[in-house]
Order: structure tokens, then sequence, then C-alpha cells
């Protein structure tokens, strides 16, 4: 087979990226490892800042999201029995969507077919090849049977385990990670949601986060050490802790139910550097991994595409390389930024193994100083909604 931009990974980079392309008449096929069953039943990310809205809404395929994600104006940090809001409305003139990755995915998996985009499913052994020239190709193995696809480029969208980023030789990129000693347990239960805002709360057991997808359905996590397995936790031992962490407003109106999903995800910053091998590119999780309280991961997923996209286009109609020359400095100006929050508000909202006194009195005096300073609020809240493209 032969494409234009060979794609490995169908999860939001890779779906959105081929979308962009297809959407200005580039050619493009994904490459993906799991079945679309497997890749629509991963529960993932829940706030989705305008450069991914707006990515969807170009697409024509924001129908959904309009009619059944929620927008927020606001969120809350909490400190024991204290809480903070961050009114970003107010503060920034912008908002957030509440609306799952699953269904961005979904919706964008669904609108495949009709926009020439091919995706293929249970491919593997998926392995990169000559990408240090003009005539890079991808092979996989699918039914048995070994296949090729040849591409000018390919776009490592394949997340932090994929073999994109292993492919680049050692010399040439570098990584720079953080690893945090602790993980989320995450639970989602059709159950509505305690608050009709998230709360990030900071309690001397540890973090917990008050989330949702929908007015029916809520997804709440809660910090627990790497050691931690999914059945050191049953069902009511979390909601317990839920509520112990929670600040009393929110844990007052905890509705219980079956988990539908439960997980143990770790926590890590990461970002490889440069974005760029030759005519391999990456994207999304595949270059960089953010802890997810600033809910930024599938958000810099979105802005790696929109560059990447732009400058793949840019290369197909006008021969022109210069976007793709600037697009790994692009990409990480942003990505550093976005970095840079999710550790901060990371380190303020949770309670480390290691932290004496001195640290959580150094917690107490930034959250003071947030619950004090209008300018405070509005430094998280310009992050949080999302840093312009
Ligand atoms: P993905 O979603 O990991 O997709 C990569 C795809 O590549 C496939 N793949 C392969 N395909 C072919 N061959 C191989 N050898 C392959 N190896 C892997 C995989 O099967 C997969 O389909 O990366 P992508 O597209 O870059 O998207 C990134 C986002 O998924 C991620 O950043 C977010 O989910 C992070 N995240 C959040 N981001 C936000 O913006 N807002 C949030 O509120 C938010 N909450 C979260 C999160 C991530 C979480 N976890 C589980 C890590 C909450 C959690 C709990
Ligand atoms: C989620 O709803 O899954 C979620 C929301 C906000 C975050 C992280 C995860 O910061």
């Amino acid at each position: 087979m032969r494409t234009q931009v060979a794609i490995i990974g169908s999860g939001p980079s890779g779906l959105m990226l081929g979308h962009l392309l297809r959407q200005a008449g580039v050619d493009a096929v994904i490459i993906e490892r799991q079945s679309s069953e497997h890749v629509l039943s991963r529960i993932r990310a829940g706030v989705l800042e305008t450069v991914t809205t707006d990515i969807l809404e170009d697409l024509d395929i924001a129908e959904r999201m309009r009619a059944e994600g929620l927008p927020h104006d606001g969120f809350n940090l909490a400190d024991g029995e204290r809480l903070i809001r961050i009114d970003i409305k107010a503060l920034t003139g912008k908002q957030v969507m509440v609306y799952g990755q699953t269904e961005v995915t979904k919706d964008l998996i669904d609108a495949a077919p009709s926009r020439g985009l091919e995706i293929v499913w249970e491919a593997d052994d998926v392995a990169l090849h000559d990408f240090e020239s003009d005539a890079p190709y991808v092979t996989y193995r699918k039914d048995g049977a070994e296949h090729r696809v040849d591409a000018r480029f390919i776009a490592g969208c394949d997340g932090f385990h994929g073999p994109s980023r292993k492919a680049i030789p050692e010399a040439v990129g570098k990584g720079f990670e953080k690893v945090y000693p602790f993980g989320w347990l995450g639970i989602l239960s059709d159950v509505p949601p305690c608050n009709h805002e998230l709360i990030y709360a900071n309690h001397e057991n540890g973090f917990a986060l008050a989330s949702m997808r929908s007015m029916t359905r809520s997804r709440y996590y809660i910090q627990v050490p790497l050691s931690d397995k999914l059945e050191d936790w049953p069902d009511e031992k979390l909601w317990d802790e839920l509520c112990r962490r929670l600040p009393p407003e929110g844990a007052a109106n905890v509705t219980r139910g079956p988990a539908l999903e439960k997980s143990i995800a770790p926590l890590r910053s990461y970002v490889f550097e440069p974005m760029r091998h030759g005519s391999l590119f990456l994207a999304g999780d595949a270059a960089h991994i953010v802890p997810p309280t600033g809910a930024k991961g599938l958000n810099l997923a979105a802005s790696d595409v929109r560059y990447l996209s732009q400058a793949l286009i840019a290369w197909f109609e006008k021969n022109d390389g210069d976007a793709l020359a600037a697009y790994s400095d692009k990409a990480l100006a942003r990505v550093w930024k976005s970095e840079r929050f999710s550790w901060q508000l990371t380190m303020l909202m949770h309670r480390f193994p290691e932290d004496g006194p001195f640290d959580r009195r150094i917690q107490i005096a930034e959250l003071d100083y947030v619950a004090t300073s209008e300018t405070a609020r509005r430094a998280i809240a310009e992050n949080y909604v999302g840093l312009p493209l």
C-alpha cells in the first residue's frame, strides 16, 4: 500500500491528525495495534480546551459534543475544608468543555469511513523503516500476513509505549523525566456528580478529584501509593476514602454506585526532544506525558497535531518545508509550558511520602495566596483553559 502520511496509533492524536490531513486532501492511513472495541473501552481524559474543541468544530465532527458536552465556567481547589473557586470564565473570558476522550475518539472513528480515512485495526509487530530517508515505510502483520505501507512521512502517534519514539537513535534525542511516587485510582460510575464543577482536593490522606462525564455519570480519582493494586480497593472502601478526602460540600453529595470501570494510572512528567527525526514526526503521548492533574495530555495532543497537520499540508500543497522544519521547536514551546503547569498543580495538590512539615507549610502558603490573589487565580485559569496556539 502507498500513502502520503502513515500514522501509527489510533488514539486522539492519530485520529485528529488523520482527519485534518484528509480534510485538506492529503492521503493518510492509520495503523493501530488494538481493536476498535479496545480503543473505545479506554477511559481517560475528560476536560477539553478550545484547541481540541476547535479541531472537532473545524472537522465538522462536533455535533454530539455540542449536544452532550458540558461547558464549565470554573473549577475548585480544596484544601481540607477550604474551597477556592477558580472562575475561569470571569478571569479569562473562556470555558472548558467536559466531554470524555472516549466520546471524542468514537466520533472521530465513526466519521473516518465517510472522510476516506482508512484505519487498519489489530496490526501486530508494527515497525518503522528508512525514516532517515525520503522514502520511509511501515511494516506490520495482520491475519497471518506481512503488510507494508510506503509513505512520504511517518507520524508517530502511538502513545508513550509505542514503537515510534523508541525507533529514534539514542544519539539524536533526549528524554526528560520526572516520576511521581504515587498513582491515581479512578472509578467511573453511572451516578450524578457530587458537584456541578470539578473539585481538586488536597487532604492529609492524599489527593482526590471529583469529575464527571455527564449529569448522570461521575468520574472520581484518589491518590494511591504505587504499590497498591486494584484488589486493595473494593468499591465501598474507595467510596469511603473519596468522601473522607473531598471537602464537606462535595462529600455530602456523593452518590455511590457500581463501578463501570476502575483503574490505577501512574503519574509521570516526560518530554522527548526533538519531536522529529528525518521523515518521522512524533505527536501526543509518543513525545510527552504530563500528570493528569492539569487535564493537559489530550489537549497537548491536539495542539501538536494542529501544528503538524498545517506543516504537512504546506509541504504537500506548496512544497514548502519551513513549517515542518519548525514543528518540533514550536510544539515543544507549548509542551513545556503545559509540563510546568501540570507539575506545579501536582506538587500543590498531592501529599508526597517524603514531604515534611516545611513542604506542607509551603502548600498552605501557596493555596492561601491563590485564595486571596486574583492575579494568582488568573494565572491558574489562563493555563487551565489552555495557552494560545
Ligand atoms: P494514546 O491515547 O495513548 O494513543 C496511542 C495509540 O497508539 C496505539 N499503539 C500502537 N499502534 C500500533 N502499533 C503499536 N506498537 C502501538 N503501540 C501503541 C495505542 O493502542 C493507542 O491507540 O496517545 P495520544 O493519541 O497521543 O493521546 C494522548 C491522550 O490519550 C492522553 O494524553 C490523555 O488521555 C491524558 N489524560 C488527560 N488529558 C487531558 O487533556 N485532559 C484530561 O482530563 C486527562 N485525564 C488522562 C486523564 C490520562 C489518564 N491516564 C489513564 C493516563 C486521566 C487519566 C487517568
Ligand atoms: C477526568 O474527568 O478524567 C479528569 C478531569 C480532570 C483532570 C483529570 C482527569 O485533571
